[in-house]
């Protein structure tokens, strides 16, 4: 077994912080990815909170601040579980600098995501229980473990909007796959916000604080936006995922008979949004043709989907875009989607393959 309980073929991109993702075809081969196979995405080093001492504090704008224990979470709200799949911000970053380096980020494939089944107290009846105030705009979430990386060197805190924390998807989780969370995804107690990205999901939570303003911590304020351009002085926050999809295997580069191979990936559409339609084509986009899609698991959970495909002989490129439920596609190029530090990339994903 690999580091933090991981397989040991995880494609690991860092170690200290540890940043890892399964491969392709370990990520294909089930619609709630085993622990052992969930990607993971530090800032800093893992802490190691003790259970019994540790408390979560909801604070700020609120009629009744919360201390509570997790034997007092986990009695005092009703528990809830949901099938979610979360995506870091950099997923596919690849397709990304193969147009232009992204010098100092992680370096994603398309396995920077990964599904489970995350069970906790809804935020919103915790939320409800402290008397949030009319004016708390924000819901920021609080961790301990202190990024090297951020400037200046800061615990991790982000924020979400207030309808986003008062919506009942959002949740307190301390079990995924029907175990405790492992320290690597936030033992004791993480944050999950289905459909945005990753970042928002805050592992190791210690404090809620309802705020008038969003978090000003450098992983909302500085990262995680699309840097300040064309005469936009803030930048765009990111928060809601758009619609993505990947082919998983067969593996880029891989060599092949020809004749028909099946063709698996997955699709992902955002918050309120599922996938309608993947399709893939073997001539650089001239034909298109549909694939099995299977339903998603619950809101926020991506859709594999698989097809058999008769491939030529020769060098073949598989391309695959996605459209979601409000008819929305997804962009042809990397480069018209390209950004400074690599996020959200939403291009037609491509495989290349030799098929003899
Ligand atoms: N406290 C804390 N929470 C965090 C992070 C972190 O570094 N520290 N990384 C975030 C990012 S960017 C992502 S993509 C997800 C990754 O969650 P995972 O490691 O459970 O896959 O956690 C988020 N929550
Ligand atoms: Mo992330």
């Amino acid at each position: 077994m690999g580091m933090w309980g991981k397989r040991d073929d995880m494609v690991v991109h860092g170690r200290e912080p540890f940043n890892a993702e399964p491969p392709a075809a370990a990520l294909a081969g089930a619609a709630v990815t085993p622990v052992d196979a969930f990607y993971s995405r530090n800032h800093g080093p893992v802490p190691r909170l003790d259970p019994a001492g540790w408390r979560l504090t909801v604070d700020g704008l609120v009629a009744r601040p919360l201390r509570l224990t997790l034997d007092a979470l986990r009695s005092r709200f009703d528990a809830t579980e949901a099938t979610v799949t979360l995506q870091c911000a950099g997923n596919r970053r690849t397709d990304l600098t193969s147009v232009r380096a992204i010098p100092g980020e992680t370096p994603w494939g398309p396995g920077a995501l990964s599904t489970a089944r995350f069970r906790g107290a809804r935020l919103a009846d915790v939320l409800d229980r402290a008397g949030i105030a009319p004016d708390a705009a924000h819901v920021a979430f609080h961790a301990p473990d202190v990024s090297a990386s951020a400037d200046p060197p800061q615990p991790y805190e982000v924020s979400v909007p207030r309808d986003r924390a008062l919506a009942p998807d959002v949740l307190l989780a301390w079990a995924m796959n029907g175990a405790p969370l492992p320290p690597v995804h936030g033992a004791p107690l993480r944050v999950v916000v289905p459909g945005w990205i990753g970042a928002r999901s805050v592992k190791w939570l210690t404090r809620v604080t309802a705020r008038t303003t969003p978090s000003d911590g450098y992983f909302q304020a500085t990262a995680y936006r699309l840097p300040p351009a064309g005469g936009d002085p803030e930048g765009v926050a990111l928060g809601p995922l758009p619609l993505n999809c990947a082919v998983l295997t067969p593996a880029d580069g891989a060599v092949l008979p020809s004749g028909p191979a099946e063709v698996t990936g997955y699709a992902l559409a955002g918050e309120g949004r599922t996938v309608a339609r993947v399709e893939v084509s073997l001539d650089g986009g001239r034909a298109w043709s549909r694939v099995a899609l299977e339903e998603p698991a619950g809101p926020g959970a991506w859709q594999r989907w698989r097809t058999t495909l008769g491939l030529p002989a020769g060098d073949v490129h598989v391309l695959a875009r996605a459209w979601d439920s409000t008819g929305a596609g997804m962009p042809e190029s990397p480069a018209s989607v390209w950004n400074p530090k690599g996020y959200v990339t939403n291009s037609w994903p491509r495989v290349r393959l030799h098929v003899r």
